[in-house]
């Protein structure tokens, strides 16, 4: 099967560059065509709904600005067994952006986890489903590797110890992948110990850091945890308990004394800044969670407006949150939540967006990608709609504020290093001076209303004429090693398309 792909990568690659011509030629006449709505600078707008080969229950960005996903056959049928996704968005969004490759390690990788190694850029696919007498959702400790300069997707060679069905992942500061929660099967719910992966040495059960409470019976689907300032891992949880993990050693595992009024597997919550994550809880509430001191507070923030069960939360390049999806009962076609919302976190309102054509329920994601614009995708497997399409959304800050719907010229990066340290001082390129601002997104990772790793960090600098001269983020604890895209913002407020960066 490995010899396969080459031949098939050849094809697509044929075919990408038959397709750039194409898709330069759709785009221009999309463009002429029809300028956007005329607030599109205060709401953004929606493009098109464009068809996927799979419903994208999984999405995760990689390194080189592609976007690989997966989840079901290319029917919409819930399995990840058959294939996967690999979309370049500087093609278009046409047939011939996709790359429709065969899962060949025998894993069903449906409602597993993934998120990208950052010593390697490989992207970890932790755990999935497994049919037991015709009867599915059991659980797998299978390990998958997807390498994005191969696009090839293969066994690890250390599974977890335990079975593992909705994991949540997280990057730690030391560039290990901490893998808590999750089910092992129908009869056994809780899997309460979490497990390390070391790239070249494999898994390590953190036996110290068990706890049901924490990502065990109560609180076991894609629970929400966060590499903290202060060095452990912040832990949220559905029934109001949080938590500080240390994964030093054996693990260890301490209540705070924060609790939170009740939240939901499905309402999402987000790292917008350091150590500050918005969580929307239960009965339109919302909460700005601050880690910042010796121990983790709390305070109300306004709701988004409805509850938007199954919604996502994702950060944009300029801080600001966007929240889209999601209806008011639990994957049912009722109160569906058409239109996003955008927070900003310096007035702590909410701003309406633009509409979108498509419910985005459960099993949908949404996925900042490097042009600033965002992927929202999927839903189904079971839902209300069968999904197999994306809307890609183009917030406002892409718009000239002059009531036309027209895009606005855009600053450029010409040149920046591929790799960063923390603390660095480094040289930017740009194509305009009047720099306003310089700002760093983690490459997120997006399933089940969850996005791993997400963050937001605003970025020191100077300008002299086109050349900044940018600080890196202060530590890993802030910044955990990996990808992250860099913007620059120009005197209008519009971001660049970014260069991805590795921080580390
Ligand atoms: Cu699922």
């Amino acid at each position: 099967m490995t010899k396969r792909l080459p031949a098939s990568r050849r094809l697509a690659s044929a075919a990408s560059l038959l397709s750039l011509s194409a898709s330069l030629l759709t785009g221009l006449a999309t463009h002429t065509a029809q300028a956007a709505p005329w607030d599109s600078f205060t709401k953004g707008s929606m493009g098109p709904v464009v068809n996927w080969p799979l419903i994208p229950i999984h999405v995760v960005l990689l390194p080189d600005g592609r976007v690989m996903s997966y989840g079901t056959d290319a029917k919409g049928v819930q399995t990840g067994q058959f294939i996967y996704d690999v979309w370049d968005p500087k093609l278009g969004t046409g047939t011939p952006s996709h790359l429709v490759l065969p899962n060949t390690t025998g894993t069903d990788t449906f409602c597993s986890a993934q998120i990208i190694v950052p010593a390697s850029g490989a992207v970890l696919l932790a755990g999935g489903d497994k049919t037991v007498n015709g009867v599915r959702n059991y659980s797998v400790n299978d390990v998958n590797l997807f390498d994005y300069r191969s696009s090839a997707l293969y066994q690890a060679p250390q599974p977890m110890r335990d079975v593992r069905w909705y994991p949540t992942v997280v990057t730690l500061a030391s560039g290990q992948v901490l893998v808590l929660g999750g089910r092992a099967s129908l009869t056994e719910l809780s899997v309460p110990t979490p497990e390390l992966y070391t790239e070249g040495q494999g898994w390590r059960s953190l036996e110290g850091a068990a706890s049901d409470d924490a990502y065990g019976s109560r609180n076991w689907s894609y629970p929400l945890a966060w590499q903290a300032p202060n060095g452990r891992v912040f832990v949220t949880t559905i029934w109001g308990g949080t938590y500080y993990m240390d994964p030093a050693g054996n693990g260890a595992i301490a209540k705070t004394p924060l609790t939170l009024p009740a939240g939901d597997y499905y309402l999402p919550s987000v790292m917008y800044a350091p150590g500050k994550i918005l969580s929307l809880r239960k009965s339109n509430r919302a909460l700005v969670i601050d880690l910042n001191g010796s121990q983790p507070t709390s305070t109300a923030a306004t709701g988004v407006g409805q509850d938007r069960y199954h919604g996502s939360a994702t950060v944009l390049a300029d801080g600001k949150v966007f929240v889209s999806g999601g209806s008011i009962w639990s994957n049912i076609a009722f109160g569906v939540a058409y239109s996003g919302k955008i927070w900003d976190p310096a007035t702590g309102k909410w701003a309406a967006t633009t509409t979108a054509k498509k419910m985005r329920l459960y099993h949908s994601v949404s996925l900042l990608l490097p042009d600033a614009t965002v992927l929202t995708a999927g839903g189904g497997a079971p839902g209300p709609a069968t999904n197999l399409n994306a809307e890609i959304y183009t917030p406002p800050y892409l718009y000239k504020k002059d009531w036309t719907g027209t895009l606005a010229p855009r600053p450029s990066i010409t040149n920046a290093p591929t790799a960063l340290t923390w603390k660095q001082g480094f040289k930017v390129d740009v194509s305009t001076t009047g720099i306003s601002r310089v700002t760093l997104v983690k490459t997120g990772s997006a399933t089940h209303t969850v996005d791993f790793d997400q963050r937001f960090l605003p970025l020191n600098f100077s300008a002299s004429g086109k050349v900044l001269t940018v600080t890196a983020p202060p530590a890993a604890e802030v910044a955990p090693p990996g990808y992250y895209m860099l913007f620059v913002f120009d005197s209008a407020g519009v971001p660049s398309v970014a260069r991805i960066v590795r921080l580390g």
